[in-house]
């Protein structure tokens, strides 16, 4: 019964009923106690023998975090429903782009012009792209997650086989940098998901790629702007970004059925122009010689629109795996863009 009411409960919190979201804290709290923590796992107990043959990490704090520490439900529940997959693109991208966000990457903007020209010559990414992925991902620094990250890390890692490997992965890679950089294990504040920052890398990539581009000795996602800015144009570089190089436009489909196999298929382009052009696929702006993958996203019930997307969309794409996602972000960077130059 209890987990019956639980469920509800969790259903509940996540339509954004606040009452509902405070039952589900007390129902969480309340099942902690009678959680067996995760120290009783055996596959747990191989992740700290590990952790110590391959890191020397401290076993003593390891077994005392690993004590104290319960699954946490919700974690599971919203891994499962992210909205990219259960939100039409005209609604998702109403979250990320209205006038308030792009002035306010405006603002971002003016306030770290010299850092965000200095990161053009450094990584030869272009400014408005890093701007407006700092918007899309947390609205510039405002919005960096409350979960505690060891936690959130661990329920996946141990309680969520379909992903499990790849977040044992990332909770090695927190616990190495919360050793490197002195944070307290479970003091770290991140996404459900175990992100980090103003820019919500996973530690893995906070690891790889972060960095600390305004030489404080300190890599600082959460404080330091600068730093944010840094490591997303390192981040892009390392992805293969491509300086003032388009990553979409808009398309025209003759003959959507000779095509519909090839609409949102894979990660990368996949013909030149004049392939698809000879398939009916046309450019309603400008010609490009480079390859392209075709995009399509629902833009109201009745109505989809295309785009020829090139490298640089696919480069937004490894940041986050969705075409939603990177139109997002492409379509705010325009708005800052054209809101600086206006
Ligand atoms: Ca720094």
């Amino acid at each position: 019964m209890l987990n019956r009411v639980l469920a509800l409960s969790l259903t509940l919190g996540l339509l954004g009923c606040t009452t509902a979201g405070s039952q589900v804290e007390a129902q969480t709290a309340q099942e902690a106690f009678q959680q067996v923590p995760y120290i009783k796992q055996p596959e747990v107990q191989q992740f700290i023998d590990k952790m110590v043959s391959e890191h020397r990490y401290d076993r003593a704090l390891l077994t005392d975090k690993f004590s104290n520490t319960f699954k946490r439900h919700q974690v599971i529940t919203k891994s499962d429903n992210q909205p990219e997959v259960l939100v039409p693109f005209h609604k998702y991208r109403a979250n990320f782009i209205d006038p308030v966000r792009v002035k306010q990457g405006v603002a971002f903007a003016e306030r770290n012009k010299s850092w965000l020209q200095k990161a053009e010559k450094d990584y030869g990414v272009d400014w408005p792209v890093i701007v407006a992925l700092i918007g899309v991902e947390t609205a510039y620094g405002k919005v960096t997650g409350s979960k505690d990250v060891f936690t959130s890390l661990t329920t996946l890692s141990f309680d969520y086989p379909r992903r499990g490997g790849y977040f044992q992965s990332e909770l090695e890679a927190y616990l190495l940098l919360a050793r490197n950089q002195g944070w307290s294990i479970g003091s770290t504040k991140g996404s459900y998901s175990g992100a980090l920052g103003m820019v919500q890398f996973m530690p893995s990539n906070y690891m790889k790629l972060a960095v600390d581009y305004d030489q404080d000795g300190r890599v600082d996602l959460w404080g330091s702007e600068a730093d944010a800015i840094g490591s997303i144009a390192n981040y892009l570089r390392h992805h293969g970004w491509k300086y003032r190089e388009k990553a979409a436009i808009t398309a025209r489909v003759d003959n959507l059925e000779s095509v519909q196999e090839m609409v949102n298929k894979g990660r990368a382009p996949i013909l030149s122009m004049r392939e698809w052009a000879e398939k009916g696929v046309w450019s309603t702006t400008h010609y490009n010689g480079a390859k392209a993958g075709l995009i399509g996203l629902r833009e109201s019930d009745s109505h989809v629109d295309y785009w020829l997307a090139y490298e640089n969309f696919f480069t937004i794409m490894d940041y986050n795996p969705s075409r939603r996602y990177a139109m997002s972000v492409l379509e705010l960077a325009n708005r800052i863009e054209q809101y600086e130059g206006s």
